[in-house]
């Protein structure tokens, strides 16, 4: 009986350090709309994975994002926020808006 109250917290404190690890994946904002614009708030330098957040703020444009073995995007005609979790590799990742993909890009390299 006098176990109990010692396991239990020794559990928690596990649980506690075992939880910064998935919370650290490092997020990144982009968002698109509602002009013709599209944006990454921060662009991500170093191979690993992130989670990117987007804000699709325009029914007529849309994120897309591609590189080295990503390849995520929100719908034209849907708005709202989606989130993605991707491995960035080495080499230069694009996002753009689709329908308008000659004005609407930008990208980052990972080295
Ligand atoms: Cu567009």
């Amino acid at each position: 009986m006098n176990r109990l109250p010692i396991l239990v917290p020794a559990a928690l404190v596990a649980l506690a350090f075992a939880l910064p690890a998935s919370a650290a994946t490092p997020t990144y904002n982009g968002t698109v709309g509602p002009g013709f614009t599209i944006t990454l708030a921060k662009k991500p330098t170093k191979a690993g994975k992130v989670k990117l957040v987007v804000a699709d703020k325009s029914s007529i444009h849309n994120f897309h994002l591609t590189g080295p073995g990503v390849n995520v995007k929100t719908s034209v005609s849907a708005t709202g926020t989606k989130s993605f979790t991707v491995t960035l590799k080495k080499g230069t990742y694009r996002f753009v808006c689709d329908p308008h993909a000659s004005v609407m890009k930008g990208s980052f390299t990972v080295k």
